[in-house]
């Protein structure tokens, strides 16, 4: 698949991001199944992962089960990405894209909207994988809160998600699309698609795979 290591035929690395409740799990679902449909190979990844060893303590942590200092929290999420990148690697080289619910982003959203440096929470995120594509799910924190199963989890309360959505708003460049998440969610979906099938006609054209955040 190859042709070489700045111009690879590939498959796309796509991240949705957005609040919790915002939708990005259903129409991660929703897109790996339009993909599949259209004969293009797809996969659906979440992070957390919860299912590694780190992931676990992850999971523990979230269900408030577990305590842990802010910083040795923030740096476990970002271990649970690391610990899947050669993985993530190896399936986009062989033209699998990857639809992944949440990334690097909401591990510096989340983080520094405790009150953690944001500069200081973006760097062990530097040097994963760059997504080809961000997808922004936005919804007003109100609103994500009247959906069903809120507040089951840590940060499931609407003065903390007010302070991740700010965090989001300074992380966001050019490149993110932003879909308006209140919209009934086959409106989403249509928009989602159609940003997502550029993506991987530009990436199957071969692209250079880049890295985060790098200098
Ligand atoms: P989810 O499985 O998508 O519902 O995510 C679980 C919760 O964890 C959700 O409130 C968002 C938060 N979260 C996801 N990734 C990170 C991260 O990297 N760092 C921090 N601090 N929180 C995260």
């Amino acid at each position: 698949m190859a042709e070489n290591d700045n111009n690879i035929k590939r498959g796309a690395l796509v991240v949705l991001e957005g609040l919790d409740r915002s939708g990005k799990s259903s129409q991660s679902v929703k897109l790996v199944s339009f993909l599949e449909n259209t004969g293009c190979a797809a996969e659906l990844w979440r992070f957390p992962d919860r299912e590694t060893c780190v992931g676990k303590m992850i999971s523990s942590y979230l269900a408030n089960q577990s305590q842990l200092d802010d910083h040795t929290i923030h740096l476990l999420f970002s271990a649970n990405r690391w610990e899947k990148r050669s993985l993530m690697e190896d399936k986009l080289k062989a033209g699998i894209t990857l639809i992944v619910d949440r990334y690097s982003y909401s591990g510096v959203a989340f983080s520094s909207a405790k009150g953690l440096d944001f500069e200081w929470c973006k760097a062990p995120e530097s040097g994963l994988l760059n997504p080809d594509l961000v997808l922004y799910l936005d919804v007003p924190p109100e609103k994500a809160a009247e959906r069903g199963g809120y507040g089951g989890e840590r940060y499931e309360r609407l003065d903390f998600q007010k302070k991740v959505g700010e965090k989001y708003e300074s992380l966001r460049d050019s490149t993110w699309k932003i879909v308006d998440a209140s919209l009934p969610m086959e409106e989403v979906h249509k928009q989602v698609k159609e940003y997502v099938m550029e993506c991987v006609l530009s990436c199957a054209n071969g692209k250079p795979l880049t890295q985060l955040w790098l200098q």
